[in-house]
């Protein structure tokens, strides 16, 4: 979230769209609610009509993958209807910039497309420069080829009528939609748009969330209080593990992690710190060489040395895609020899699961660390199996649960706050840190003693948490704050700071790229000081009244609540809404007031030191026309690798850069309907933590699958039926539930009918039932890989799967 769950109460109008707070984040909804009873309005855009959407002023019903041509079409209904904030779009968005001569768009697809390679080259799309290097930008936003107008031209076809054309939507609710969310591009208006599944699980996912935030730029929604672009994280501390790099592209504090080109230090400092020929941009990525030989240094220690290029060589290198769905894709051919899967149920998580549990058939060995046996643990023995036939040897290591263990979780507001331990952990469990560290220093001792073909990325590890039965996990914590490691005199614009090897960083301003510093996670770096551990605070109190509870918890970075905020104000540094300022420009103090600015410096319009406020960007502005997305510099509407439609907006099918697998089939003959899968109050994710507890398991005791009463009757299906779903992946046994909550979608004229179901069951565990993955497709987003989840081809038939 770029705000955070306490600043909902602060929006004027809410725009859920893809998500479902009620159900799945039931807590934030307490934050939805006080905003309703201040007089907000609350947006429901989802295919099924669900909790979130019962408690909605509006709810507008989607066709699963069309949220581009939803959202095309707000934008260009604000940007017809003139009720973009035009300030916030000149001054801080890269509106006005101008695009190189050769950036093209032609029925759906952008220029330089290699149709061999199925890719896009990105350097087609880059701003036309002036000679001084500098990107040209034309302020009144008038130039053919500046961002403005080719967005504007852009979404000129996504009018009212095609797209609800496209997404099934009543036109009467679109328009009322995009009244309220369009209304708040207002200076004294906050809307947010929070979003989760429903927007990220597509094959242009990415590019769905791009145009949440083109929206929200457009109506100067990012920066301010009741505002932002807003991911509802999904596991608790799902925001923890991405800041800390469990994804492959990333290290922690989202450092690229390194390509196979970047064969030094140096080259790979080359490749990912971005330059800028503007005194007026921050340009904070360009810190990254003191950021990436910190996280060296916490990681090899003593041994990291500038001889050595800190023992950058250690890194692996990445020529690939090393994603979930190609794990899964090299298991399956019997390409990997183990797997460790700590905390994951791939059995019934991922996509395809007959297949994923055909994979963990080809491992030779396999470790779970769970709290429960699960259908992954199990997958040896699973109905329809001989054992016999399945060599794996599986080791089951039991963990601790979280109220059985002390640490930091990050929430979605990228709060990060420190649990203690409310109970051991039960029998021989272990905490995750503990099973880590043993793995670790077993692994050590081992290929010390034994050698091996390139040991020293595990030898020369600095890996030592403590001499107790336990790792010391405030020694974890204050690693990832970092240290220094010598001596060091800092002098801080007219402060001289004097700190001692050993004393704790106060904030990654100070980190240092010569090996003086270690940090674990420059973006924790102010976690953990000489004033103690920061995420453990506990004062409630709340000056500025917009929730912010700056001495609650800590937040990254360096405890800034509203990322953006520079985007609040106006270029001299006054709130565009002074109702609700998140910051604001003392003249005579020479300082900002409120949460903690994104940088010190004064307002952009000071001459000699004002910045802009998109500083994660070269450029300084926020993006309305990307660089860097692999699928294009806008969003484009494709349909669902699977559909039952045809693309309305071009000839283009689906998205381009997306390779599509064998056992995909958008043969509407056999599979009429649109399948799509999601959570529910009552079960939790692939149901290993709430099928095995008894009081869950007597609410929701079986897998089911909802229809509309139209399918039901045309089918001749009645409540309780047991019906068979299939599509071209697998067949799924199921109890029929018959609803008014799921209706048909209008299609281009034509009724299609909508089939929804949980993901959360398996053949583990007190209830057992089949599994909605059987169903799904390995087909990922263009960007992320993130499996397209949510729209599928399928068809259902009365009678269990003996039908
Ligand atoms: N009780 C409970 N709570 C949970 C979880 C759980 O398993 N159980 N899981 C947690 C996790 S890890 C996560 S990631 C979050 C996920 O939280 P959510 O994203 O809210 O979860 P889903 O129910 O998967 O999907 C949200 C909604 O998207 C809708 N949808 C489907 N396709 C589309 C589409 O194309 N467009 C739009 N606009 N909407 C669509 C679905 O109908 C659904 O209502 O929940 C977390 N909270
Ligand atoms: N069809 C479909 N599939 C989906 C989704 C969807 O919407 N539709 N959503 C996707 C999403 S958003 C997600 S996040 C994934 C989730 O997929 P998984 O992560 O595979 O599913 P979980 O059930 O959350 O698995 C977590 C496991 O961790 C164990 N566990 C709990 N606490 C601890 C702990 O402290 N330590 C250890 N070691 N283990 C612990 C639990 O018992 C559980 O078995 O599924 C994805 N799959
Ligand atoms: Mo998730």
């Amino acid at each position: 979230m770029t705000n955070h769950w306490i600043d909902l109460k602060n929006s004027d109008v809410i725009l859920a769209i893809g998500c479902n707070p009620a159900e799945n984040h039931p807590v934030s909804f307490k934050w939805i609610e006080k905003a309703l009873d201040s007089g907000a309005k609350l947006i429901a855009v989802d295919p099924r009509y669900t909790r979130t959407a019962s408690k909605s002023d509006i709810y507008a019903q989607i066709r699963p993958g069309t949220d581009i041509a939803f959202l095309g079409g707000l934008m260009n209904y604000a940007l017809q209807n003139n009720l973009i904030h035009e300030e916030y779009v000149r001054e801080y968005t890269n509106a006005t910039f101008i695009v190189s001569e050769q950036f093209d768009f032609q029925d759906g697809m952008f220029c330089a497309f290699d149709d061999q390679e199925k890719t896009y080259d990105l350097k087609s799309w880059a701003y036309a420069t002036t000679g001084d290097g500098k990107p040209k930008r034309d302020m009144g936003m008038k130039d053919p080829k500046c961002v403005y107008q080719l967005m504007k031209n852009h979404y000129k076809r996504y009018d009212v009528d095609t797209v609800c054309a496209i997404t099934g939507t009543k036109k009467e609710d679109y328009l009322k939609v995009a009244k309220a969310y369009c209304g708040t591009g207002r200076a004294d208006k906050a809307g947010t748009i929070l979003y989760a599944m429903g927007i990220t699980q597509s094959t242009h996912g990415s590019q769905n969330v791009r145009a949440v935030a083109l929206l929200q730029m457009l109506l100067g929604n990012i920066g301010i209080a009741g505002g932002g672009v807003n991911a509802l994280r999904g596991e608790s501390n799902v925001q923890g593990s991405t800041d800390y790099g469990l994804l492959f592209h990333i290290l922690p504090g989202y450092l690229k992690s390194p390509e196979f080109d970047n064969v030094d230090l140096k080259a790979y400092n080359e490749k990912w710190t971005p330059k800028t020929k503007d005194p007026k941009s921050a340009n904070w990525w360009g810190n990254t060489p003191k950021y990436i030989t910190s996280l060296l240094k916490a990681w090899y220690g003593e041994n990291a040395t500038k001889e050595n290029d800190f023992c950058y060589d250690y890194l692996p290198k990445r020529s690939g895609n090393y994603s979930y769905v190609k794990i899964m894709e090299k298991m399956g051919k019997g390409e990997l020899e183990g797997l460790v899967c700590m905390g994951m149920n791939p059995a019934v998580g991922g996509p395809d699961s007959g297949k994923a549990r055909e994979a963990l058939g080809k491992l030779k060995w396999l470790v779970t660390a769970d709290l429960w046996e699960t259908e992954s643990s199990i997958f040896w023995k699973r109905p329809g199996v001989d054992p016999k036939k399945i060599q794996t040897e599986v080791f089951m290591l039991p963990a601790a649960s979280s109220i059985e263990k002390e640490g930091s979780i990050s929430n979605s507001g990228r709060w990060t706050q420190w649990r203690y331990a409310a109970v051991h952990p039960l029998g021989d469990s272990r905490s995750d840190l503990h099973i880590i560290d043993e793995f670790c220093k077993r692994v050590k001792a081992l290929y010390a003693k034994e050698g091996g073909a390139f040991p020293e990325p595990i030898t020369k590890l600095s890996w030592n948490y403590g001499t107790g039965h336990e790792p010391d996990v405030h020694m974890v914590a204050k690693e990832i704050n970092g240290y220094f490691t010598k001596d060091m005199t800092i002098v801080d614009k007219d402060k001289t700071l004097e700190f001692k090897a050993g004393d704790q960083v106060p904030m990654f301003k100070y980190l240092q790229d010569d090996g003086s510093t270690v940090s674990g996670c420059w973006i924790y770096c102010g976690s953990y000081t000489k004033d103690g551990n920061q995420m453990a605070r506990r004062d409630a109190s709340d000056p500025t009244g917009l929730g912010l509870f700056p001495k609650w918890s800590w937040c990254w970075p360096v405890n800034r609540r509203i990322i953006y905020n520079r985007a609040s104000v106006n270029p001299a540094g006054e709130p565009f809404n002074p109702k609700r300022p998140v910051i604001a420009w003392d003249a005579l103090e020479k300082k900002w007031k409120g949460d903690v600015p994104d940088g010190p410096w004064p307002p952009m319009k000071d001459d000699k030191e004002g910045k802009y406020p998109f500083i994660m960007l070269p450029e300084g502005h926020g993006r309305l026309y990307a660089l860097d997305m692999k699928d294009g510099p806008f969003p484009e509407h494709y349909e669902p690798v699977e559909s039952p439609a045809k693309n309305l907006l071009s000839k283009v099918q689906s998205n381009p850069v997306v390779k599509v697998p064998k056992n995909v089939s958008s043969d509407t003959t056999k599979f009429p309907y649109v399948g799509t899968t999601y959570r529910v109050t009552e079960h939790w994710q692939a149901g290993a933590m709430t099928r095995s507890l008894p009081w869950l398991v007597e609410l929701v005791p079986d897998m089911f699958v909802e229809l509309s009463e139209t399918l039901a009757k045309q089918k001749g299906i009645v409540q309780g039926d047991k019906v068979k779903v299939t599509t071209e992946r697998g067949s799924i046994e199921a109890v029929a539930l018959v609803t008014s909550r799921l209706k048909p979608f209008n299609v281009q004229g034509k009724m299609v009918e909508q089939v929804g179901m949980p993901w959360h069951f398996g053949y583990a565990g007190l209830a057992k039932g089949d599994s909605g993955n059987v169903l799904t497709p390995t087909v990922g987003c263009a960007n992320t890989g993130i499996p397209e989840f949510k729209a599928f081809l399928c068809n259902i038939e009365k009678g269990g799967k003996g039908a």
